[in-house]
């Protein structure tokens, strides 16, 4: 029903969360996908969220895009951006009170970095000097805003980590082993006590904000090809191609034959989960499962309204 993807973004998330551990948590927005994918997240169990079908680990509670996995250290997504910038800075706080050497990674896109949560995160993060990377994927696009309304005044969105004292620098999101490079230095830094790290990734979104626009009516439509930083797929490609000495470690044999593997995975994937039914075809969550998880002990009245909507589903 609804969809949102990381088109042109997604060296970024995929890089960073090969710089983390296990233990540590991401407070991502919708558009870090990859940060699952890249753990190894099953491609099914997300596809299952995105048809809202029986299998949907979230039983219809959030957005269809909106995954969260506590074990593969995906903070559950909230719609409400910025919430993740505080969120993060307070996890990171309690994990360093603990004692503990998890770190916490925030993440947010230039638009909503205009919030004022994204200003108290950083209040907070650079007065406790939490263990936390304060990612801003710069995009260029917040919906149809561009980037220069809400960047205002400031030259760049990593100048806004100075007036905090926070170490902030400019990427180029787009160089998958650049991303990756300056996640590991940011983390290091996150578990060597010496606090946060604000690092604005430039990128760009190429494809819709969602599956709800449509951006021919306010960018040119060969913007994606003019931009100077490229595709971060070809690119990567590009670094691999320039290793191999001649022997085939990489070519473009190599890359066909790895796209075809890949295609081949998400179309099993589809089916599979397909094959688990989706909001089209009723096959979703029982109505009564809304009243799980929310109670330690449901109460009496709750018992009874789920005992009752059940019955009238003929259970
Ligand atoms: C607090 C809040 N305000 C407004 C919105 C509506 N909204 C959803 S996405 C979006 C644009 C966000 O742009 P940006 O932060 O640049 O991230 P991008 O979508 O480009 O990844 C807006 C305004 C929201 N979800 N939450």
């Amino acid at each position: 029903s609804f969809y949102m993807q990381c088109l042109g973004e997604e060296a970024i998330a995929c890089a960073q969360q090969h710089a983390l551990r296990s233990g540590d948590m991401h407070f991502p927005t919708y558009r870090q996908q990859g940060l699952l994918i890249s753990a190894g997240y099953p491609l099914v169990t997300m596809i299952d969220q995105v048809l809202s079908n029986e299998a949907d680990p979230l039983r219809g509670r959030q957005l269809p895009i909106m995954y969260s996995s506590k074990e593969y250290g995906f903070f559950s997504i909230s719609g409400n951006l910025a919430t993740q910038y505080i969120q993060a800075v307070g996890w990171a706080m309690a994990s360093a009170l603990r004692g503990g050497s998890e770190i916490a990674s925030a993440w947010i896109g230039e638009g909503a970095s205009a919030e004022s949560d994204f200003h108290a995160a950083l209040v907070f993060a650079s007065t406790y000097q939490a263990p936390v990377i304060l990612n801003i994927v710069n995009n260029h696009w917040a919906i149809s805003t561009p980037e220069d309304f809400a960047r205002g005044a400031s030259a760049t969105f990593a100048d806004r980590g100075y007036g905090f004292s926070i170490p902030s620098i400019r990427v180029d999101g787009n160089d998958y082993l650049a991303a990756y490079a300056a996640s590991q230095w940011a983390a290091e830094r996150a578990r060597s006590n010496l606090g946060p790290t604000l690092i604005e990734w430039v990128t760009l979104r190429r494809g819709a904000h969602s599956t709800s626009d449509d951006p021919s009516v306010y960018r040119p439509a060969d913007e994606a090809e003019r931009f100077p930083l490229g595709d971060p797929v070809e690119r990567l490609h590009q670094h691999l191609a320039a290793l191999d000495d001649g022997t085939g470690t990489w070519d473009d044999r190599c890359r066909q034959s790895m796209q075809a593997e890949i295609d081949a995975e998400v179309e099993a994937a589809f089916a599979e989960a397909s094959s688990h039914g989706s909001v089209k075809d009723g096959h979703t969550g029982r109505a009564e499962t809304m009243f799980d998880d929310v109670f330690v002990e449901m109460p009496r009245h709750l018992r009874e309204q789920r005992d009752q909507v059940a019955k009238l589903e003929g259970r």
